[in-house]
């Protein structure tokens, strides 16, 4: 990150509220091999003698649109979050910024850890820029009893612009996936595809499935296998890069290089602070690894920040961020939807402030 020039006098935090925000999805959005149809999380909203800034913080956790609880991405509630928070609020208000990082320290949740190691890089300008050319993989998944020609037509709808996609596999039958990815490159036989199997296969049908593909069209696919240990015999067998996604959430993760490893899908929400985000980064560019930002499925203000953490960290990639296509209203800062929510439409959990 670029540094930004010593504060005179240091920036004090003179206001802080916590709200509560909860956003319906136009359809059911994949979370793995879940769905969700509604969105919660939190704004942070602090103040200091220079500006106001707002973060969103969302760890995607809960339930899943069968009322199932959600696995495999954030490990704490959004409770646990916001109790943190509303007990962390009376210890910043009328501290300098700098303390804000004192608790991205502290705290065992990532999802805090990242909002308020934002948050700091907010307050401190380090997000200031001119606004971002909107750039996305669309990612291309099908609603339940959604015929294969309305994906083609979404595929045919698609800009020229658009040279890649990220499609969704190991929903359904082998074979009605694969005849989805042949539909997509007979309409745009230009396009790369990233493929997201959420350890949906087992080693030997990922092979299967890999091997009916055309390999120059593939990027790469995501966690192929049940048991992320076949990933390298999957590479051995059949040379199809592979990325980790689901890996990365476990709190041992450690980066090792391994055969056909080509990327990572770092979703900063479920990862950390900005600094554990930019090691993990350094340590996987070192490695020739590439390093793909993506959405724990945000409101648009996380999905702003994201863009900006990306062309800060990530510049020669294109963040995954399609997910916002999904939502119904916006957050804070207005993507284009038709409702922009405003922290006077949220329900206020905190407040500190002088009077
Ligand atoms: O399966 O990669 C996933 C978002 C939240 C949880 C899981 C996943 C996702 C995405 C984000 O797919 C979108 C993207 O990476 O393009
Ligand atoms: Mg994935």
């Amino acid at each position: 990150m670029t540094p930004t020039p010593q504060q005179a006098t240091p920036l004090t935090l003179t206001q802080l509220g916590l709200y509560l925000f909860a956003i319906d999805l136009d359809k059911p959005l994949p979370v793995g091999k879940q769905r969700i149809e509604q969105r919660q999380g939190l704004v942070l909203v602090a103040q200091t003698e220079e500006r106001q800034e707002w973060v969103e913080i969302s760890p995607l956790s809960g339930v899943d649109n069968q009322g199932e609880t959600l696995t495999g991405f954030s490990r704490e509630t959004l409770t646990e979050v916001s109790e943190q928070l509303a007990a962390l609020l009376p210890q910043l208000h009328q501290q300098p910024i700098d303390n804000l990082l004192d608790f991205v320290e502290q705290t065992a949740l990532p999802s805090l850890a990242f909002g308020l190691s934002q948050l700091h890089a907010k307050l401190a300008g380090k997000f200031d820029g001119h606004a971002i050319p909107p750039r996305t993989i669309p990612l291309i998944y099908r609603q339940s009893n959604e015929a294969l020609t309305a994906v083609s037509e979404r595929v045919a709808s698609l800009s020229s612009s658009v040279y890649a996609v990220k499609v969704k596999v190991a929903q359904e039958s082998l074979e009605d996936e694969i005849k989805l990815i042949h539909q997509i490159l007979a309409i745009r036989p230009d396009l790369k595809l990233r493929l997201d199997a959420n350890r949906g296969f087992t080693l030997e049908q990922a092979i299967e499935f890999a091997a009916c593909l055309p390999l120059e069209s593939i990027e790469y696919i995501e966690e192929p296998c049940q048991n992320p240990d076949d990933n390298q015999a999957f590479y051995h067998a059949i040379g199809m890069p592979w990325a980790l996604d689901e890996s990365l959430n476990s709190a041992e993760y450690e980066f090792k290089m391994q055969a056909g490893l080509s990327a990572l899908i770092i979703k900063p929400m479920l990862l950390g602070s900005i600094e554990k985000l930019q090691l993990l980064i350094d340590t996987a560019t070192e490695h020739g690894v590439r390093c793909i930002l993506s959405s724990s499925l945000e409101a648009s203000l996380g999905i702003e920040a994201l863009s900006r953490l990306a062309e800060i960290m990530t510049p020669d990639e294109i963040p995954g961020i399609d997910t916002l296509a999904a939502f119904n209203q916006d957050l804070i800062v207005s993507s284009g939807k038709p409702v922009c929510l405003q922290l006077d439409d949220l329900t206020l959990l905190t407040r500190v402030s002088n009077s």
